[in-house]
């Protein structure tokens, strides 16, 4: 049985933010197919807020070799890891401050004093066991992030909260066009951003100021006339709030806009699409998290049209229990969807296997991790399916949220 509570969701939301995706104890990993050095890769994963990885266990160590391996554009040279050497302590440490609690070298004996090299190591990826070079800084090898926070119960994950409002606020230092800017702010679940009253221009203008941005930021309104009739924000929001510089909107100068955060106005300009490329800013609604939380129960009913589907105790993490849900449309439909509205399972443990019919084993699909969220699965020989979550784990991850359309 699910609570009786009735709540609109108002946009995808993700676990981990892609590329980033689930694999153990809801912790966020992301796999650097390319080559690159020790340094660079410890420098890349501190770009994301994550550190190169640790790994604590036998598991751990058999979980990444199966992920992070055999990518599409995997180079067979192994994958950086966090561990290192400190010559005056003569001890090994993680880079991400954890202890080190577990070690898996390839040779017999590997020792850290102050004669030795500043260890830099890998995994590789014929034993899964770790080596390290002595040229390890110019040597080029795939790397492995992980972040030791987990984004639980965040309505933003890795955006920011705009305190007081249900609007999530990510800014970007790296200069792009509109185009280029969007398509980052859509990867990770938002757009080029809407402002829909002071209270978040406000705040977009200090978070730029604060992160030394002065020359302005993009945002996500666009001009399609030449006068303030033809306004339209990226996300189709409603266009209610405008907090245009004096001599503007001015058409002639460009059909996109970037705020001036070099002004206490934190006014708006018009700027060329596609051709001024500077810092750009993403907004998306927060999540609405049901603030009750589903039973561990699994369901006796069935479901159908407009329903929503939860995992066991959603969105509370540590679930440990696998239920079985039959989805049936009408007798006569062609098919049934779900639409998956919020994923998240550990990736190592945790699968919801989705079936044709409400029996047999034809599958239509296996998700696990945190990436499917948006993707809509179809039936194809009837009016049913049978999803099965398959739950070993349930370690510190939120579950599910699937919507039905039949
Ligand atoms: C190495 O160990 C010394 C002595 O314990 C300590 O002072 C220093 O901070 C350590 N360096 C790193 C990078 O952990
Ligand atoms: C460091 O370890 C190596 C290898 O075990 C050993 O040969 C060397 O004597 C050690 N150096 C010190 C200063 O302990
Ligand atoms: C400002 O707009 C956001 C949506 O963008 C809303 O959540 C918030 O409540 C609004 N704040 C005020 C003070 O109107
Ligand atoms: C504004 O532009 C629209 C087309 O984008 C046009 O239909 C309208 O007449 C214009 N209004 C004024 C006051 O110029
Ligand atoms: C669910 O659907 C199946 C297959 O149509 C049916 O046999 C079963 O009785 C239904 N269960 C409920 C509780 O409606
Ligand atoms: C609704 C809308 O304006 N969508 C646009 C957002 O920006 C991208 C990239 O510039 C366009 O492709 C969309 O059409």
């Amino acid at each position: 049985l699910l609570f009786a509570y009735c709540r609109i969701f108002l946009a995808v939301h993700l676990a981990c933010t892609p590329p980033y995706d689930t694999w153990w104890d809801g912790l966020c990993f992301f796999t650097y197919q390319g080559t690159i050095s020790w340094t660079q890769g410890d420098t890349k994963c501190s770009a994301d807020n994550a550190m190169l990885t640790s790994i604590h266990s036998a598991q751990e160590n058999a979980n990444l070799n199966s992920f992070a391996y055999g990518g599409p554009y995997d180079q067979g040279r192994g994958y950086w890891l966090g561990l290192r050497c400190n010559g005056t302590s003569s001890n090994f440490y993680w880079e991400d401050g954890t202890t080190v609690d577990y070690t898996n070298f390839g040779v017999a004996t590997v020792a850290c004093n102050a004669s030795t090299a500043d260890y830099h190591f890998y995994m590789s990826p014929s034993d899964a066991k770790w080596y390290n070079d002595k040229d390890w800084s110019w040597y080029q090898r795939a790397y492995v992030c992980k972040k030791n926070v987990r984004p639980e119960d965040s309505i933003c994950e890795e955006y920011d909260n705009v305190p007081s409002t249900k609007t999530c606020v990510s800014i970007y230092s790296a200069s792009k066009t509109t185009t280029d800017g969007e398509k980052q702010c859509v990867a990770t679940g938002g757009h080029l951003a809407s402002i829909h009253n002071n209270t978040v221009n406000d705040y977009v203008r200090r978070s730029a100021i604060s992160r030394n941005l002065l020359d302005g930021v993009l945002i996500g309104l666009k001009q399609s006339g030449t006068n303030a009739s033809g306004l339209a924000w990226n996300d189709s929001t409603m266009v209610d709030y405008t907090n245009f510089n004096k001599d503007f909107p001015n058409s002639a100068l460009g059909q996109c806009f970037a705020m001036q955060t070099g002004s206490i106005a934190g006014d708006w300009v018009n700027v060329v699409c596609d051709k001024t490329t500077i810092p750009f800013v993403c907004t998306k609604p927060a999540y609405d998290f049901p603030d009750v939380y589903e039973t561990s129960l699994c369901p006796t009913q069935n479901y159908s049209d407009g329903d929503m589907i939860y995992s066991p105790m959603f969105p509370k993490v540590n679930n440990k229990n696998s239920c079985e849900y039959l989805v049936v449309g009408p007798a006569g439909a062609t098919n049934v969807q779900v639409e998956v509205i919020f994923f998240e399972s550990n990736r190592c443990c945790d699968s919801l296997t989705i079936y044709e019919g409400v029996a047999g084993d034809k599958k239509i699909a296996t998700l696990a991790g945190s990436t499917f969220n948006g993707n809509v699965y179809k039936s194809t020989i009837g009016p049913a399916m049978r999803l099965v979550y398959s739950v070993q784990s349930g370690a510190h991850v939120r579950g599910w949220q699937l919507k039905v359309y039949a």
